[in-house]
């Protein structure tokens, strides 16, 4: 038995501490050129030969688009509090711009309602990564009028579901849309150079700005913020050219997201090593990405680890890697949020996003992921400490309610607390999916027995 098969972890959050799971659109919807769908840059990432590890696709994925009721059934199973999804941008507005789709607008709306019935919240992210494909042919995101068309995508949403969702995200993991679909290219649209990628950076922010700023004039009454994948960085030896790696690859993770957020500025250091790959900014750039927010969520996985000379092993450190061989280094968590906290002015912080792939085996209709199931209560309980240490925490959601497309991965990573077949599409709940429960009910308990005084 591992530590934390028992579900009290000794710990009591707050009563209004917002527990969730969450999902994106394109990694469970399906329905891929359903009921007028436009098609997303990750619908025709999938066509490029290799660009996923199993040659699989989300044309089906979870069909979450057809089961959706189930799903929110499960979810209201697990007594959350909130659920965080996506909205596909093509499925609502099938070129990004113009004509919009009343039948996909209409599916968010079932969904939002459905959500509302079952008592949990809907946390609302406007770009999980699927731009439509129609936009890309212009540029994307590396085109300035992106970021206009986003806005207009922000405020079409508000209008349809703003009075009943609890918190509208801009995008998730913006380094993630940058670096890896610009300058690796292993994600859609699956560029490789340095300089779009920059200047894509620059318009998700900027993007994100101002459709705050529009939100916020339309008298938005959600919370508004934006999603980070942040992680410290660690150099791999105290050599100077490891310390040295460690501070750059912190600057282009997380100062060069952080500082304009909260400092109106990018760091310098890192305007440095650009040179000419640097993004252009126009005049108000900066100060509209500084506009308030109401929450910063942070999507944590492993720490990283900066190493001059060859790749860091991650064998070297001896530690547990989950599936996708990350390391699992829960105490990294709570060092970042201690660092957000003292570093910058961050409004509440919520963890977005935190679990991990493993190799689930299904027997006799049972999955005993005791390593998930170990991983999320470690960084709940590094949560806790954060908190301990005055880190203004507000919620905090595991990564992933279903099995479902991992990008690059394909299907080949499992990262649900509840177990897809994806044959028959059915749905088993992992006794993860039973401990957070559990472990849910237990922190309602002492909730209420601390309200009424017993
Ligand atoms: C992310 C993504 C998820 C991934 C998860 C695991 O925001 O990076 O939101 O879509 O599936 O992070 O890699």
């Amino acid at each position: 038995m591992t530590a934390f098969e028992s579900t009290d972890l000794g710990l009591q959050f707050p009563p209004d501490f917002i527990w969730g799971v969450a999902t994106s659109s394109f990694q469970i919807e399906g329905a891929a050129v359903e009921d007028g769908k436009g098609r997303s840059i990750w619908d025709s990432f999938c066509r490029v030969p290799d660009a996923i590890a199993d040659q699989s696709d989300g044309d089906i994925a979870c069909d979450h688009y057809h089961r959706w009721a189930e799903d929110l059934n499960l979810i209201a199973s697990l007594g959350v509090d909130a659920y965080r999804f996506s909205v596909s941008w093509p499925r609502v507005r099938p070129t990004g711009a113009g004509r919009w789709n009343e039948k996909g607008l209409d599916f968010y709306e079932r969904l939002v309602d459905g959500l509302l019935v079952r008592g949990v919240k809907p946390y609302l992210t406007l770009n999980h990564w699927d731009l439509p494909d129609e936009l890309q042919s212009s540029g994307g995101w590396a085109n300035r009028d992106t970021v206009h068309r986003f806005v207009e995508y922000a405020l079409g949403m508000h209008d349809r579901l703003g009075d009943r969702v609890a918190a509208i995200t801009t995008h998730n993991e913006p380094w993630v849309m940058a670096m890896l679909g610009h300058e690796t290219g292993v994600f859609a649209p699956g560029l490789k150079d340095r300089a779009i990628a920059m200047q894509v950076a620059h318009h998700l922010m900027l993007s994100h700005g101002l459709a705050l700023q529009a939100l916020r004039a339309q008298g938005c009454k959600a919370k508004l913020g934006i999603v980070l994948n942040l992680s410290p960085v660690h150099p791999a030896t105290d050599a100077p050219a490891d310390l040295a790696k460690a501070q750059l690859e912190d600057g282009r993770l997380l100062r060069w997201y952080m500082d304009p957020l909260f400092k109106s500025a990018y760091p310098q250091d890192v305007i440095e090593f650009l040179g000419l790959d640097a993004p252009r900014i126009e005049v108000g750039d900066l100060q509209a990405i500084a506009t308030p927010m109401d929450f910063l969520g942070i999507n944590y996985y492993s720490r990283s680890v900066a190493s001059a000379a060859e790749p860091w092993d991650v064998h070297r450190s001896g530690r547990e890697v989950t599936d996708m061989g990350w390391e699992i280094y829960p105490e990294g968590l709570t060092e970042l949020l201690l660092r957000l906290h003292q570093d910058y002015p961050v409004p509440p912080l919520y963890v977005t996003e935190n679990g991990g792939a493993f190799k689930d085996q299904l027997i006799n209709g049972r999955i005993r992921d005791t390593q998930r199931t170990d991983y999320i209560a470690r960084h709940i309980v590094a949560v806790a400490e954060a908190m301990r240490q005055g880190v203004r925490m507000e919620g905090y959601m595991v990564w992933s309610l279903l099995d479902n497309f991992e990008w690059a991965s394909g299907y080949e990573k499992r990262f649900g607390i509840v177990h897809v077949d994806y044959a028959s599409q059915l749905r088993t709940p992992k006794d993860s999916a039973l401990w957070y429960r559990d472990f849910l009910q237990r922190q309602r308990a002492q909730r209420d027995a601390a309200a009424t005084g017993a």
